[in-house]
C-alpha cells in the first residue's frame, strides 16, 4: 500500500496521514498528545508511525518501524462526541485491550473514508 502506485488490492488496505492521540491505554486514562501519523490499515491491524518527511513519501522502512499497532478485532468505532475533543471530524476507536484512540483529519472525505473502512474491518473480523 504505501509505495504501490496501484490502488489497494482489498478494501481493508488503506493508508494516509491522520492526526492521532491515545486517550486511554490498557483501561487507564492518558494525557492527549496529538501527532500527525502515517497510518496503515492492514488486515485487522491499524499501524501508526510518526510522520517523517510528511505526506505520502513516508514508508515503513528498515529504520522506521510502526510506532504502535492496534488490533481492531473486537473493537468499536464511532464518531467522537463533542466532549472528547474540540476538533472537527474525530473518530473514537476502542480496542478490546482497553485502548482508546482519537483519529482526526481536517478533510471530510478523508475521515469519512477511514470511518467506513474501520467499520467494515471491524465487522469483517468480528468473529475471529
Ligand atoms: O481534552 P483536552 O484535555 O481539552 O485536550 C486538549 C489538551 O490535551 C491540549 O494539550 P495540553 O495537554 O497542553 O492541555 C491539546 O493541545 C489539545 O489539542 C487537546 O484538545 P482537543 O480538543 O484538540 O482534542
Amino acid at each position: 500500500c504505501p509505495s504501490s502506485p496501484k490502488p489497494p488490492t482489498t478494501p481493508s488496505e488503506k493508508c494516509g496521514v491522520l492526526n492521532v492521540t491515545k486517550i486511554t491505554e490498557n483501561g487507564k486514562k492518558v494525557r492527549k498528545n496529538w501527532t500527525s501519523s502515517w497510518t496503515v490499515l492492514q488486515g485487522s491491524s491499524l499501524l501508526f508511525a510518526k510522520g517523517q518527511g510528511g505526506g505520502t513519501s513516508w514508508k515503513f522502512g528498515s529504520n522506521s518501524k510502526p510506532e504502535f499497532t492496534v488490533d481492531l478485532r473486537g473493537g468499536s468505532v464511532e464518531w467522537a462526541s463533542k466532549d472528547k475533543s474540540s476538533k472537527k471530524h474525530v473518530i473514537e476507536l476502542k480496542t478490546r485491550q482497553g485502548t482508546e484512540l482519537l483519529i482526526q483529519s481536517e478533510i471530510d472525505s478523508v475521515i469519512n473514508d477511514w470511518y467506513r473502512s474501520l467499520v467494515e474491518t471491524i465487522s469483517t473480523h468480528a468473529w475471529e
